[in-house]
């Protein structure tokens, strides 16, 4: 028969290489997995069906023999650094408080960070080091009880780093979301100025030209209708939540998440979004909304259902700590609150 399998076999070869390759040469090879969302009136509806998807435990979260002393060490050395640490915390200022040379500074600080050698297998440049990590242990530190605590610590190691490696030494920032919902690409910090603007591949601002770690451009493409989620009245309702794993899922599938979408393109894909700085701006929001939630209660600040022992690791970037040595803002391995 004229269709040998030889020609089969050409014709699947040549098949797979189409597939594999992408339509746009720009566009990530594996961008991952997409966010998971709920609006705020799916996540009223989701909670009082009783249909929210149920917390999952951490698939490892045991540290490993050998990393305990090392644990401890860090533990006694953050102890130590930290002691008195209530009484004078370090700030961190909300954007439109920051100056624009504070602004200007944190942004050349993580352009630094992107001419800087990677120390992690896999990486091209220190900054990238972060999206790597973040890309690796993704399925330990999303969706479960971790996600937090994980992400709390993820932003305060790019701070030390940004200070360490290139001397970065201003208080550091957060940013309000919900003085922006509905019209993220309208905040100056989305500027030629700042982070760049939000329409596709960064062509403008600081972080021109840059590539995800998956490959292909860092790239944004929000929609307004999705910053609007990132409300007032959907923070509200998640800090209205009595218990940790109510209030994780609620700020991780809602604001969280359309936060991601809201700047869109890279920070869609839940892996490889710290590929756009705007993930640390985004972050930062995400954690000070936690850091609220605990002051309401002081066992919110000790506890999130059992896992206090739980290793939080980095990879190698920082040591590995505990979530009790992240858990309250101002004791452990770190020291800081928010303006307000
Ligand atoms: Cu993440």
């Amino acid at each position: 028969m004229w269709f040998s399998v030889a020609a089969r076999a050409l014709l699947g070869a040549s098949m797979a290489t189409a597939l594999a390759l992408p339509v746009d040469p720009t566009a990530p090879k594996d961008p991952g997995h997409t966010m998971k969302l709920f609006t705020l009136e799916q996540m009223k509806e989701a909670f009082s069906n009783g249909t929210l998807p149920p917390i999952n435990a951490p698939v490892s979260h045991k540290a490993a023999p050998g990393k305990e002393q090392a644990n401890a060490l860090f533990k006694v050395n953050a102890v130590n650094a930290n002691a008195g640490c209530s009484a004078n915390p370090n700030m961190r200022f909300e954007w439109r408080e920051y100056s624009d040379s504070d602004r200007h500074a944190l942004v050349n600080s993580i352009q630094c960070l992107q001419t800087r050698p990677a120390r992690i297998a896999g990486s091209n440049s220190r900054f990238q080091d972060f999206a790597v990590i973040h890309q690796k242990m993704s399925p330990d530190i999303h969706n479960n009880q971790k996600f937090l605590l994980w992400h709390r610590y993820f932003l305060w190691a790019f701070e030390q780093v940004l200070r360490e490696e290139c001397g970065f030494d201003r208080a550091f920032v957060w940013w309000d979301e919900t003085k922006d919902a509905g019209h993220f690409s309208q905040l100056d910090m989305f500027s030629p100025t700042f982070f760049g603007t939000m329409h596709g591949c960064l062509n403008d601002g600081a972080f021109a030209g840059w590539q995800q770690v998956s490959g292909g451009c860092v790239s944004r493409e929000g929609t307004a209708e999705n910053t609007a989620q990132c409300s007032t009245s959907f923070e509200n309702y998640c800090r209205g939540m009595g218990n940790y794993p109510d209030f994780e899922r609620c700020w991780e599938y809602g604001p969280h998440g359309y936060g991601h979408n809201g700047i869109g393109g890279t920070m869609a894909y839940v892996e490889i979004s710290p590929s756009d700085p705007a993930f640390y701006m985004h972050h930062s929001y995400v954690d000070r909304v936690y850091r609220v939630w605990q002051n309401a209660d002081p066992a919110r600040r000790t506890s999130i259902s059992g896992l206090t022992a739980d290793a939080i690791s980095l990879g190698g970037i920082k040591p590995d700590v505990t979530v009790r040595d992240v858990i309250d803002t101002l004791d452990g391995a770190m020291c800081y609150r928010y303006t307000y």
